[in-house]
């Protein structure tokens, strides 16, 4: 019987979405469209920005309207409680992903102290190419040369050194832009703690220089914390390549042992994919029949396994719950950041166990088994274990998978479009230069139960490429344009004749898939080497940013750093900004000018389509090139 309402059929474009959707109704489990709903309507006052608990004089609100208070307790007028909010948000995503970078540094270093067994250097290239940026010696042993670019790359962190290293990257226009505004971001941790400290009651009352702060802090994140994980995994787990795997719910397998990898960290999730090809694990799965075990991933710790080993996607933000729904999952694994509290009790529904590994991320109905770098190949082991062993315990009556798997081609690193290139981005740049590519964008991003599931993304992606516009994605858009079938090379035919073109004399999709969160760092910097290939700043690139579905405090700082970056960002959803018309006009139009890139909001795809290609247009224009 199907247990759906009519007005599911809204909630997602994705069959195998609403397919368990419906279970979860016909077994009466909550889950985020229920929760979505018991909210409404949501408060107007903290979707404007215009509400404050910063301190206990407080809460205050303003009335947008004029009738009711114009100042918080404190004297806060609705420009500095819209900027403060705002900034703490930026800061939030810069914190969580920097936070996730300093987890891979702190294992680089124990690997080159020897006290990480199973872990090692995948990628000595990329060890060496980051200790000569660094300034380590170059004739060190490979271990050492990790202890030293590890102990060098903690300096980022820090307040000693006083800017980042990997920002040098860039053209140096794009740094004297920065510094004219003062917004060259110096430390990690620095520009995180001054955001903190200047949205405390009684600091930083003027909404411009606020929002400076929040580029700042945006760009700690982007050339700093997110890309230290981005290149420390790469040394670690190696540079992904192109690698043929599948999406959707459909790739748990109702006669093996499936374990879903949930969050944004390679650590533990390497180790338990190490650990599922041991003979014996094996074995014992079959004793209790099973064909086999069946790693999956799920958001961006699936994204960082998938590109680096081809492990398959079971599904993006919005899936995790029902990902347990199906009742074939024995383990759901998390580390941090995306994981919804509600999976303990959906995994109690079931025979499914749910671990938490980082100590600084426990759930309710979670085992905890923490991971350290010093343990954790044994604990990747322990998990396959006891995934093993629960295969016993399955109800097969309650078990309902849905979908067939998708084919997609992933791991298209910077390094990997270099060479496939043949070494060097002249081909690249001659096809823009043509106009047989008009231009790229990054379509990236969550899913929020606000928009229905994937059809943002996938819309917004479907007619960029049908306009010749190359796409890279990372994060949950990558799972949505995956499921969509974007990223086969046969893809290729929804492509306009140019893009097309070039996709086929490649063997490449148009939907080029650059990995997790904290790999949009692989995005700008392929921006910034394409800008300096061509001798420009990176807003004279005809290039742009899309996040169709966003919900995160980490979205808000990648649309941030981007923009601050100089590619202009269309946003699917609105940040709680409009209850200030200083700060909205200054994201809207105040950045174009010293920055050369602005925020735009467009809910509709396909108008957020027609914005960005008509960006692109201008963006030819400027650099001379042919324009439509
Ligand atoms: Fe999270 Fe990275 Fe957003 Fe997906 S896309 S919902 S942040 S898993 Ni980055
Ligand atoms: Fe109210 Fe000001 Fe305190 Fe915010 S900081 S809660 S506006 S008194």
């Amino acid at each position: 019987m199907d247990h759906s309402s009519p007005s599911d059929k809204n909630l997602s474009i994705q069959p195998d979405t609403l397919a368990m959707i419906a279970k979860a109704r016909a077994e009466g489990l909550e889950v985020v469209w229920d929760r979505a709903a018991a909210q409404e309507p949501q408060c107007g006052f903290c979707e404007l920005g215009l509400s404050c608990r910063i301190c206990v004089m407080g809460p205050c609100r303003i009335d947008p309207f004029g009738d009711g208070p114009q100042r918080g307790i404190c004297g806060a007028d609705a420009h500095i409680m819209v900027a403060r909010n705002l900034g703490r948000m930026v800061a939030g995503g810069a914190a969580a992903h920097s936070d996730h970078g300093r987890d891979l540094v702190e294992t680089l270093l124990a690997v080159g102290e020897g006290k990480a067994p199973g872990f090692g250097i995948a990628d000595t290239a990329k060890l060496d190419r980051l200790a000569a940026e660094f300034g380590v010696e170059a004739e060190l042993p490979t271990l050492d040369k990790a202890k030293e670019l590890a102990l060098a790359i903690m300096e980022e962190y820090g307040i000693k050194k006083g800017y980042l290293t990997f920002t040098r990257r860039l053209p140096e226009v794009r740094l004297e832009k920065w510094r004219a505004l003062g917004i060259e971001p110096r430390g990690v941790d620095w520009e995180v703690t001054e955001m903190m400290h200047r949205t405390h009651m009684g600091v930083d009352n003027d909404a411009t220089n606020l929002l400076l702060q929040a580029l700042r802090v945006a760009l700690a994140d982007g050339w700093g914390g997110s890309m230290i994980a981005t290149e420390i995994s790469d040394v670690l787990f190696g540079t992904p390549k192109p690698t043929a795997s599948q999406v959707n719910l459909g790739v748990l397998k109702e006669d093996q042992v499936n374990i879903i990898l949930h969050g944004h960290s390679p650590l533990v999730s390497e180790m338990v994919v190490r650990a599922a090809q041991d003979p014996k694990l094996l074995a014992r799965a079959q004793e209790l029949g099973a064909k086999g075990i069946n790693v999956v991933g799920l958001c961006c710790t699936g994204n960082e396994v998938l590109m680096r080993q081809g492990i398959p996607m079971v599904g993006n933000h919005l899936v995790q719950e029902l990902a347990l729904v199906t009742g074939a999952v024995e383990t759901i694994v998390v580390d941090y950041q995306c994981i919804m509290p509600s999976l303990g009790d959906l995994a109690a529904c079931y025979h499914t166990k749910f671990y938490t590994t980082a100590t600084k991320a426990k759930f309710p109905g979670a085992i905890h088994l923490p991971f350290s770098p010093e343990t954790g190949e044994a604990l990747g082991r322990e998990l396959v274990v006891q995934a093993v062993e629960n295969f016993a315990l399955r109800r097969p009556e309650r078990v309902l998978i849905p979908g067939t798997p998708v084919a997609q081609v992933s791991g298209f690193s910077v390094e990997v479009i270099e060479q496939a290139l043949g070494g060097t981005w002249e081909p690249l740049l001659t096809a823009i230069k043509a106009g047989q590519i008009r231009g790229a964008v990054g379509v990236v991003g969550c899913n929020n139960p606000k928009v229905v599931q994937d059809y943002g993304h996938t819309t917004l992606t479907r007619k960029l490429i049908e306009n010749d516009i190359l796409v890279v994605d990372t994060g949950c858009a990558a799972v949505a344009h995956a499921k969509a079938g974007f990223k086969q090379a046969e893809a290729a035919e929804l492509a306009g004749p140019g893009l097309k073109a070039v996709c086929q004399a490649l063997g490449i999709p148009p939907v080029l898939h650059m990995g997790s969160c904290v790999d949009n760092t692989r995005i700008i910097n392929l921006a910034a080497a394409l800008a300096q290939a061509l001798g420009v700043d990176l807003d004279q690139l005809p290039l742009a940013a899309a996040a169709p579905e966003w919900y995160s405090e980490k979205a808000a700082t990648i649309a941030t750093y981007a923009v601050a970056s100089g590619i202009y960002t269309v946003l699917g959803v609105m940040p709680p900004v409009l209850g200030s018309s200083a700060v909205t006009d200054l994201l809207l139009n105040g950045l174009e000018a010293p920055l050369g890139a602005t925020f735009a909001v467009e809910p509709d795809p396909t108008k957020a389509a027609d914005l960005i290609m008509s960006h692109i247009e201008a963006k030819r224009r400027g650099l001379g090139l042919k324009a439509r």
